[in-house]
């Protein structure tokens, strides 16, 4: 069995589904967790999925990410746009990472078109919806397969 695949996802996405559906859609972080995890074992991985308010927590679990997944896909949210802490403990994995945002962050206010996470990892999945979950999922994977 191969080493897990971990999502992270950051602040307020916890609340996925109960404000803002015209942007964020009605379905609820446990949906795209379930959805992850079919996804996932239909590709033969095992998922660890996460979500946190804090941003150290996030720091301590893109390290854990680094010791114990195959490959990362975080959903950073608000500290997309603010966090140089998230850009420097991702610039340190050696495997595998994707940034996912279910809206389209470049159509919106001018504060979120800067992502400190951009540069420190493969590529980023945005505008799809909660779609852009399982589309990082495929493109880990492939990434994964090429390796
Ligand atoms: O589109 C995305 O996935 C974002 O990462 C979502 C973040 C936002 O700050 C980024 O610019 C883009 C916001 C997540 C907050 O989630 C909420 C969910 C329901 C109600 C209110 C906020």
């Amino acid at each position: 069995m191969p080493k897990p695949l971990h999502i992270l996802n950051g602040p307020n996405l916890n609340l996925l589904g109960q404000r803002e559906p015209e942007i964020y859609g009605k379905a609820s972080l446990a949906d795209v967790e379930a959805l992850c995890r079919k996804a996932c074992t239909e590709f033969g991985y095992e998922l660890v999925f996460k979500q946190s308010n804090i941003e150290g927590e996030l720091v301590d679990m893109i390290q854990e990410a680094g010791r114990e997944a195959c490959a990362l896909l975080i959903n950073p949210a608000a500290y997309t746009h603010t966090s140089v802490a998230l850009h420097d403990a991702l610039k340190t994995l050696d495997i595998a990472s994707l940034e996912i945002h279910i809206s389209q962050p470049a159509k919106r206010e001018a504060f979120r078109h800067i992502s400190y996470v951009a540069q420190a990892v493969d590529g980023t999945i945005s505008g799809f919806g909660i779609n852009s979950y399982l589309l990082g999922i495929k493109a880990a994977i492939n990434i994964l397969q090429k390796s």
